[in-house]
């Protein structure tokens, strides 16, 4: 295949700061150089690639938009071009750099007391300790208000009980941030590995983000020392983490999107039917137009997303629309990508099938495109349409 070289029909290059650029080429040669030739083994054996975290932490690509605590405090934008980046090599090594950053070092960085920043912010900006995030309850997906995991006040210690599922990185976590009721609201936690009563199977089956660990949580009378509590209560908490990750989906979508375009146009290019490559038949041409033209829009919505994130002026339905459509289009660039490849489309040689099933969890988690429809709905007519 030819050498990725982004795509910019409308020269959005002029709008990015030389850092930014810089960031993005340094990114996107680590993927090319040491994600792109093993992730489809990775997928086929139901991995995620560890030998890569030391790396990525030391790149700075965990913790990118925090300040302080040995995170390189990059602008918003430059965190959504590594997003993109890593996307394009896979979601899940996006999903890594999502759940480690903005939901684990973000809540600790935000909420957390001084002593806990130091304990654990440094060392997991270098990937030395891994966070995961659990939210979502085997009863409680699209509604997290309803959890029944349950945190009591025990003298010099919290009592936690209660389980989480579909948790990204949870069996290769060292901590956990767990959102729980304690005396019916909700409030976060800091459990750690090893903590008496906790423990983290990991999910098998999975046909999508194959090159990610999914796991359970469970806690069963888990005892965890009083200090690791989060300073937030109510489902804010875990909404603010949700707001920094879906805004980086948002971006990493068009990376995923990228891929598949890119794969095929050189197919397309590359591949002869009735004496001629499909690249020149108008309904091949067709397809490769609308691809470009979706993710040139996506491109617009992620960049002006960023330009508000960075100056302050981010709203979460700005989110909700940026994560929803450009997860949509990405899988349906995939799907057509997939098209074009003909049968050679199913096979692990071309990206685009792992693209593709990666994106059905993208389009579910964080948010499910429906629920974002519904943020959007209540945002226009001042109505909750949830219940
Ligand atoms: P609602 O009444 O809307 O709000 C409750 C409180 O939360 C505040 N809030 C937000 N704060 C900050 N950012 C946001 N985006 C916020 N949205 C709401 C709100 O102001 C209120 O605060 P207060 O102080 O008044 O109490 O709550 P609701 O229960 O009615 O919400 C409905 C709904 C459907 C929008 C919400 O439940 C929702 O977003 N559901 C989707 C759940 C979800 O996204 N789960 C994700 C789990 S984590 C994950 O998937 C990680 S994947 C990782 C990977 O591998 O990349
Ligand atoms: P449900 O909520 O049961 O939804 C099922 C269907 O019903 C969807 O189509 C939904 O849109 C629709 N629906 C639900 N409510 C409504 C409504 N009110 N109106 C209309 N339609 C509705 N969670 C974490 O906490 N941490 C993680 O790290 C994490 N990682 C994940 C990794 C993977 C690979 C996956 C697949 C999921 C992960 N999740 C994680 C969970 C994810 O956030 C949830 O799957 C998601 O929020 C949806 O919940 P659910 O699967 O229970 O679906």
């Amino acid at each position: 295949m030819s050498k990725f070289q982004g795509v910019d029909l409308y020269n959005l290059d002029s709008l990015l700061t030389d850092d930014e650029k810089a960031v993005r080429q340094v990114v996107r040669d680590w993927v090319d150089d040491r994600v792109l030739p093993i992730i489809e083994t990775a997928c086929r054996q139901g991995v995620f690639p560890m030998e890569l975290v030391a790396e990525m932490g030391q790149m700075g690509l965990l913790g990118v938009n925090l300040e302080g605590y040995g995170c390189p405090g990059l602008s918003n934008v430059a965190y959504g071009l590594v997003c993109q980046e890593l996307e394009r090599g896979d979601s899940g090594m996006r999903s890594f750099a999502s759940v480690q950053g903005s939901l684990c070092m973000f809540p600790l960085w935000k909420y957390g007391s001084e002593a806990q920043k130091q304990k654990y912010l440094p060392k997991m900006a270098l990937g030395e300790l891994i966070g995961c995030f659990g939210l979502t309850e085997p009863d409680f997906g699209s509604n997290p208000g309803g959890m029944i995991t349950r945190a009591v006040d025990d003298g010099d210690s919290y009592v936690l009980n209660g389980a989480k599922m579909w948790i990204t990185n949870g069996t290769l976590a060292d901590l956990a941030i767990v959102w729980a009721k304690l005396d019916g609201v909700i409030n976060g936690f800091v459990v750690e590995k090893g903590d008496p009563g906790f423990s983290a199977p990991e999910m098998k089956g999975k046909h999508s983000l194959k090159a990610s660990v999914t796991s359970e949580l469970v806690f069963q009378d888990c005892r965890i020392p009083k200090d690791r509590r989060l300073n937030v209560t109510g489902l804010k908490g875990p909404f603010s983490c949700l707001n920094n990750a879906r805004y980086g989906i948002a971006w990493g979508a068009l990376g995923a999107a990228m891929a598949c375009f890119h794969s095929a146009t050189d197919y397309s290019l590359s591949r002869i039917q009735f004496g001629k490559p499909i690249a020149s038949f108008q309904l091949v041409q067709n397809k490769l137009a609308w691809m470009l033209r979706e993710i040139t829009k996506g491109q617009l919505l992620a960049l002006q997303l960023g330009r508000l994130k960075d100056s302050g002026q981010l709203i979460p339905e700005q989110v909700s629309l940026a994560k929803m459509n450009n997860v949509d289009i990405a899988l349906e660039i995939a799907r057509v990508a997939r098209d074009i490849h003909g049968a050679n489309g199913i096979l692990d040689e071309y990206p685009v099938m792992r693209h593709m099933a990666n994106l059905e969890s993208v389009k579910t988690y964080e948010g499910t495109h429906d629920i974002h429809n519904l943020i959007l709905g209540r945002w226009i007519t001042g109505i909750a349409a949830f219940e």
